[in-house]
């Protein structure tokens, strides 16, 4: 009996200690640009209070608040007065001097957490979660005590653009998971939601003077207008309908809980071509009767191509703009522009007699007349452009503020810079997530490109050129069928990509970075409920 006693005494011990809290302040992702440790460490308990002098730590107090009242079942309570034991949200642009980032001090008595904005104190808050044990991350009630190790953090990001794109056209997720990706982007300091709202294979944004924009645009399969689930590039199941799309209201939603996280949302309605499901909605306002070209995209579907001769083209998306940007605050919209096929509008009179008056050659010439106008646009309503590579060809019309998002390459990025235009950058070889890990037919993602292990995606060194913004990786969805799926080719690759958007070069070491996520940054990712890519050698 006595012997059982001490075996149930010792396994005990032995479980409580793999609850145990990290011990060194080296386990944050993003690494965070200077860290020491320290001696003692911190102890949360429900007697712990906060101090704040600035209303820009609001969201990062709440989203602290809302994970502890979930895991411990207490609020962390506000004090007025500077007892011990208390952490403190400061307001301070002499000692933080680069926007998002701050300083985290802790020690055995108090935190002090330091910023200039909002971003800032909640970045600051994200590294004193990472700091804690792992069940801070998780949905069931773990532990009543947090033991976070003492740490003195300065910290901030080297890119302003730190982004991921989640296409929500090709398959749709629904709103519950658009969430929870954006979440888990801003518990690793990304803060870019780029989404991709319309292709050839859906409309998914309500756009309220256009109901058959989703009516029509937004469901595809048999006995519907977009009955092409089965082509090469889908591997979808044949045979059945899909649809779906999100409303104003549930947009509107979606920008204040991304707002609340550091996370502006991009929305991109895809332009000229890939438009196959607008096109089909709308087709007297989008398509000249008189076309007679035949032709297919890259991705084998047909005529999917607007019309730039058109005055009701240009109407029509203005009026679709227009509802964008009441619903989507970000100063940036993005308008695609990539992949229009080469015998577009070949066969339009339409286009024939644009191109004469405007004196346009090509394709590339009419492309870049359509995308002035567009910008024209955009411009009338306080936003700036983006758009893909395409967009620069031959000599563009566009804004010089404007954003080129590069994919082919990553030395592509100096076209775009000698052009005068600023860059992001995701090459196609190192942070489209929607290809395979490794390249084997038991693996998910597209293999058209190269294999991209998360070892491949540290490895990028993007340019530290000043036109360059930042970086961004790109879940293209036809070969996302569910959220599994979609979750096992974004992770762990994501936490590859918040580091080299955020951590200078100079600080990140593949074995020092392999050796966070094999310790605890998979530990995270599994507390939330991640389908991660599990391999714990290759992660
Ligand atoms: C290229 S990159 C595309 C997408 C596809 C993706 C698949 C770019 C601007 N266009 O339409 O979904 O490849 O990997």
């Amino acid at each position: 009996m006595r012997y059982i006693l001490l075996l149930w005494i010792f396994t005990f011990i032995l479980s409580a200690s793999t609850a145990r809290p990290n011990s060194s302040c080296d386990t944050i992702i993003p690494k965070p640009q200077s860290s020491i440790s320290g001696d003692t460490p911190f102890i949360i308990t429900k007697n712990s209070r906060y101090l704040s002098d600035t209303t820009l730590a609001t969201d990062a107090i709440r989203y602290l608040q809302k994970h502890l009242s979930i895991v411990s079942n207490y609020q962390l309570h506000q004090s007025n007065t500077d007892n011990l034991g208390s952490i403190k949200f400061h307001y301070n642009p002499k000692s933080v001097k680069k926007s998002e980032g701050y300083r985290l001090n802790i020690s055995r008595d108090k935190i002090d957490i330091e910023a200039r904005d909002s971003a800032g104190f909640f970045y600051a808050t994200i590294s004193l979660m990472q700091l804690m044990d792992s069940s801070i991350w998780g949905r069931r009630h773990s532990q009543k005590q947090w033991s976070i190790p003492a740490c003195s953090i300065i910290d901030y990001p080297q890119y302003k653009w730190r982004g991921m794109m989640l296409d929500s056209a090709r398959n749709f997720f629904k709103l519950s998971y658009v969430k929870k990706f954006i979440d888990r982007m801003a518990q690793h300091k990304l803060n870019r939601f780029h989404w991709h709202l319309s292709d050839d294979e859906g409309w998914r944004i309500e756009i309220k003077r256009y109901p058959l924009l989703t009516k029509i645009g937004a469901t595809r399969g048999p006995g519907t207008k977009l009955p092409f689930s089965t082509y090469p590039t889908m591997r979808g199941p044949k045979n059945r309908v899909e649809s779906g799309f999100y409303t104003q209201k549930e947009i509107i939603d979606i920008v204040a809980y991304a707002k609340a996280r550091s996370i502006e949302i991009v929305p991109e309605i895809d332009m000229p071509a890939h438009a196959k499901a607008a096109v089909v909605s709308y087709p007297k306002r989008l398509l000249d009767p008189d076309d007679r070209s035949k032709f297919r995209s890259i991705q084998k579907v047909q005529n999917n191509v607007i019309n730039p001769a058109l005055d009701s083209s240009y109407i029509f998306l203005d009026n679709v703009i227009s509802e964008v940007v009441r619903i989507f605050p970000f100063e940036y919209i993005h308008l695609g522009g990539d992949e229009v096929p080469s015998k577009a509008w070949s066969g339009s009179p339409a286009v024939r007699q644009l191109m004469r008056k405007h004196n346009l050659n090509n394709n590339k010439d009419i492309e870049n007349y359509f995308f002035a106008k567009m910008d024209k646009i955009v411009s009338k309503y306080h936003r700036k452009l983006i758009g893909w590579q395409a967009l620069i060809n031959a000599k563009p019309k566009i804004r010089k503020d404007s954003i080129i998002m590069v994919w082919r390459s990553p030395e592509a990025a100096n076209k775009v810079i000698k052009k005068g235009y600023n860059a992001i950058l995701s090459p196609v070889q190192y942070l489209y997530f929607d290809q395979q890990y490794v390249r084997t037919k038991s693996e998910y993602g597209h293999t058209w490109s190269t294999p991209i292990s998360t070892k491949k995606v540290y490895s990028y060194r993007p340019s530290k050129l000043k036109k360059v913004q930042g970086i961004q990786a790109n879940l293209w969805s036809e070969t996302l069928l569910d959220e599994k799926i979609a979750d096992y080719l974004a992770w762990p690759r994501a936490l590859a990509l918040s580091e080299i958007a955020w951590t200078a070069q100079k600080r990140r070491d593949w074995r020092d970075f392999k050796q966070r996520v094999d310790s605890v940054g998979i530990e995270r990712l599994r507390e939330q409920g991640i389908h991660y890519r599990g391999a714990k050698a290759q992660p």
